[in-house]
């Protein structure tokens, strides 16, 4: 079903004009509001007026998580506090986090993008979501449970955690919907089947996960295990939160971008230049209609591309592909770059070994290691040794040859690797301290 059909559907040439005249009232009043833009636009040796039309987007500057930083935690709001009547911010793993902030508006405008999200992904008002992203300042929990409550959904607002708790909930009241990132929805999995619960006897119908990179083959290993059709949900903290872009079901290709309130980009990440459709590099994004957070060009770190095709579900919003991973994420292990999504495309061909992981990077040497440590089934971890071992370099076999890296592949038992809750980690790099 597709929620907001007029804007959705809207011919190109409609959308382009709504979204230039966007641009240059955002433009207009972060340079009115944000001293930081006021500067930085002017530094540019550039007017607000300057900006008319779509084209001289590029002409503007960057803004960057370190601007971010450097004006937390309220420093870029564009309105007094007054109107602020919600504050989420970043997880904030590496530094400060970001700290972002929605006037009551925006908080409209976002849960009308959820409840279109969540329309992609499969949902309708007669719909019950178990919502398992965590409630709080990560924008997950809140943002799925406004969209769903504005589509006229049920919603479970059962958060991160708790988890045989959240067993019995699905038994109990039979969500059609689950949301969650993909690493606590395989965690979900393995606590069902401990307590003797199939998925197959559930009602759920429709995943809608995100918030992680996540590979092609982990969807397929989801949608077996769970017995569902799996979405994508693209999102985050400093561009509005998740329903930045979505999956539509009908596809299962590619993730809307709701164009009518973001402009993406992609870059070069080394020289910043703007990228035609189809190329990869670095997601940039502009909003347009944001109240008390604007932001200008954000260098999002996410490594993708955007493809322009007319789609199967009749939304003519340009899609983004999988993201691959972050830049910052991105592993160069002896100069090859690696990026965790690639390593568990290559782990989830292989059969016995189960979708958790982590990727350990060592400097040995002055030379980089990266070790594998991938779960295997309860029957094969009991297998004999010198199985595990054949196992273990058919692993680093397929790595080589498809990654062009050399790793060392550590089968562990079942439960080895610690579970998420939330946003799974899957580096240690010992390299950095
Ligand atoms: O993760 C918002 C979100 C919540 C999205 C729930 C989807 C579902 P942050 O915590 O600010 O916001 O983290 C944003 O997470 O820049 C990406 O690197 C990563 N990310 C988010 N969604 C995806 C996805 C939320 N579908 C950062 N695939 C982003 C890959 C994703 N990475």
């Amino acid at each position: 079903m597709i929620y907001d059909i007029e804007f959705e559907t809207m011919p190109r040439e409609a959308l382009e004009a709504i979204q230039a005249r966007r641009l240059q009232a955002t433009i207009e009043r972060v340079c009115a509001t944000v001293p930081f833009y006021q500067k930085k636009i002017a530094e540019a040796g550039l007017k607000p007026t300057d900006i008319k039309s779509l084209n001289d987007l590029k002409r503007l500057p960057f803004t960057t998580k370190q601007d971010l930083r450097d004006n937390y935690p309220f420093g870029m709001f564009a309105t007094p506090m007054e109107n602020v009547v919600r504050i989420h911010a970043s997880s904030g793993t590496t530094g400060q986090p970001t700290v972002v902030g929605y006037t009551a508006r925006d908080v409209q405008t976002w849960s009308m993008l959820m409840a279109r999200s969540l329309a992609a992904g499969g949902a309708t008002r007669g719909d019950m979501i178990h919502n398992a992203y965590g409630y709080g300042l990560f924008t997950g929990g809140l943002g799925v449970h406004y969209g769903a409550e504005r589509l006229g959904a049920s919603v479970i607002p059962v958060s991160g955690g708790n988890t045989k708790r959240q067993i019995v909930i699905m038994k109990d009241f039979g969500p059609t919907i689950l949301t969650a990132t993909p690493s606590y929805t395989l965690h979900l999995a393995e606590v069902a089947a401990e307590m003797g619960v199939s998925f197959e006897n559930l009602n759920f119908k429709f995943g809608i996960f995100g918030a992680e990179p996540w590979s092609e083959n982990m969807r397929h290993e989801i949608e077996k295990k769970l017995n569902i059709v799996a979405v994508d949900i693209y999102g985050l903290s400093e561009v509005m939160g998740p329903g930045v872009a979505i999956e539509c079901h009908e596809a299962q290709q590619g993730l809307h971008i709701f164009e009518d309130h973001f402009i993406p980009e992609i870059i070069n990440p080394e020289t910043g230049e703007t990228l035609p459709y189809g190329e990869t590099g670095e997601l940039v994004f502009t909003s347009i209609t944001k109240e008390a957070f604007p932001i200008i060009r954000y260098r999002t770190r996410d490594i993708t591309s955007l493809n322009p095709e007319p789609c199967v579900c009749g939304r003519t919003h340009v899609r983004m592909n999988r993201v691959t991973g972050r830049s910052d994420d991105m592993l160069i292990i002896r100069g090859v770059n690696v990026f965790p999504s690639q390593i568990e495309s290559v782990l989830m061909e292989m059969s016995g070994v189960e979708p958790h992981y982590q990727l350990v990077v060592d400097r040995v040497d002055n030379l980089d290691k990266l070790t594998v440590r991938v779960e295997v089934g309860e029957g094969i971890f009991s297998d004999e040794v010198k199985q595990l071992q054949d196992m273990e370099r058919n692993i680093e076999k397929n790595i080589k040859d498809l990654l062009g890296v050399s790793a060392k592949v550590k089968l562990v038992e079942p439960k080895a690797i610690e579970r998420s809750e939330g946003k799974a980690i899957r580096v240690i790099d010992n390299r950095k301290i």
